[in-house]
């Protein structure tokens, strides 16, 4: 028996909040139409929008110091998948669930895609994991994976990610990320151009099992687990790769894994131009790759980066889909309540874009008009689409107030009792 939100307490909570959601809708209606911008155009694009979420940030994440999980932690994919049912029943717009291996293998992959088809969940991008050493592992990635020098660890780190290609087929996923944690921590300790040579004829490979119809997105991160030089350090090595092994390998940006202040949303401009924009890992951070709830600090540069998204929509530019995915460590919140959270914030950046009027911004980026470009944007940014989210919800038979139902169906005590707890607090991301 899964753990649902049963739909009569949604629909009983939506009562209470309905008549103000009205008022509120109308009024911004109002307010839109005086910019010839109907919202019912808005609200659909809202319903469409969709972000997956990941399978390891259901559960509490942690640091290198410690890790202190909460109650009725889940315990494995099933439980994960139930509480993922949950943020989509509520927020109506995180239907897809992107697994990590072999944090979520299971012996029967169609036993498990029965389970989400159960619970109206789809597949999103498969995660391959070779930045830890398995219990019964051969070949160690101490020295990385890769990029290894031991070519029987690179083998065996090329076989791990046909096997999730095999896995993702299996429950109907269509996209293979590839982040890897290989670097250096000394100077010299690497040889950068023979290491990067590793990595592309390794990457080639698992290329070369790509069924016709997957993308295979590579993940760049400035730094750590390698503190001095990471394989796919910046983007400039990433789309360098990508334009290295083909059509179907494009550019993945997680926020996090650029150093403060780098322009992320000219990054975005960048890969859309030339094709590889894959897509992202939303998230948000202060000092380094700290996984914090997305628009939780930079609100402002999430907005600026889906303007370049709704821009690129705009001019309709070839090649043009990217994938949106969350990828947070909830240390301190509940681990749903933040996903429902980064949903909608991110799912505001984008609708907030929308509303920016484009051939006037270009007409002040075409006459240097600096000011009046710049307050285009914030004009977009500063209006509150908070009745346009609510009601795309409500429309789609979720919450008007996730976290508030959430709350109110007193779920995480319920799973509690029958999710004993996993205790210890060892340490570690998940
Ligand atoms: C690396 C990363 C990557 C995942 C891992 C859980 O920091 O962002 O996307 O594999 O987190
Ligand atoms: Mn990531």
């Amino acid at each position: 028996m899964t753990n649902r939100i049963d739909k009569h307490l949604i629909d009983q909570a939506n009562t209470k909040d309905m008549t103000a959601l009205q008022e509120d809708y109308d009024a911004l209606a109002n307010q839109l139409a005086r910019k010839d911008i109907d919202i019912e155009q808005i609200t659909a694009k809202a319903q469409e929008f969709q972000i997956a979420v990941p399978s390891w940030g259901t559960g509490t994440g942690g640091t290198r110091f410690a890790r202190f999980p909460g109650e009725g932690e889940p315990r494995n994919i099933y439980e994960k998948l139930e509480d993922s049912a949950v943020i989509n029943d509520l927020s109506q717009c995180t239907e897809r669930v992107s697994p990590h291996f072999p944090w979520d293998k299971v012996d029967d992959f169609t036993e498990l895609k029965g389970v989400s088809d159960s619970l109206n969940l789809k597949w999103d991008s498969i995660n391959s994991n070779t930045f830890q050493d398995q219990q019964d592992q051969t070949h160690s990635y101490k020295y990385g994976s890769l990029s290894n020098t031991s070519e029987a660890a690179r083998e065996q780190a090329i076989e791990h990610n046909i096997d999730c290609i095999k896995w993702g087929q299996a429950l109907g996923s269509k996209t293979l990320t590839v982040w890897v944690g290989d670097g250096s921590n000394h100077p010299g300790q690497q040889h950068f151009q023979s290491a990067f040579e590793r990595y592309l004829a390794s990457m080639k490979k698992i290329y070369a099992e790509l069924p016709a119809d997957w993308e295979m997105h590579i993940e760049h991160k400035m730094f750590e687990p390698a503190f001095y030089s990471t394989i796919i350090q910046d983007w400039g090595s990433n789309i360098l790769a990508a334009m290295e092994l083909g059509e179907q390998a494009k550019s993945l940006v997680d926020l996090g894994h650029h150093a403060p202040n780098v322009n992320i949303e000219m990054i975005v401009s960048r890969l859309i131009q030339f094709k590889k924009l894959g897509g992202f890992h939303f998230n948000d951070s202060k000092y380094g790759d700290d996984d914090l709830d997305s628009g939780s600090l930079h609100p402002y540069q999430q907005f600026l980066i889906f303007n370049e998204l709704v821009d690129a929509q705009y001019r309709q530019q070839p090649g043009f889909n990217p994938n949106y995915m969350l990828d947070q460590s909830h240390n301190v919140t509940d681990p749903i309540e933040s996903l429902m959270n980064s949903a909608a914030s991110v799912q505001r950046s984008y609708i907030s874009a929308l509303l920016v009027n484009r051939e006037q911004l270009s007409e002040y980026q075409l006459n240097n008009d600096a000011l009046m470009a710049s307050n285009t944007l914030k004009n977009a940014f500063n209006t509150d689409v908070s009745p346009i989210l609510a009601m795309a919800r409500l429309r789609k038979g979720g919450a008007i107030d996730p976290i508030a139902t959430y709350r109110l169906a007193n779920y995480r005590n319920s799973v509690a009792k029958v999710r004993p707890s996993t205790g210890g607090n060892g340490s570690g991301i998940v």
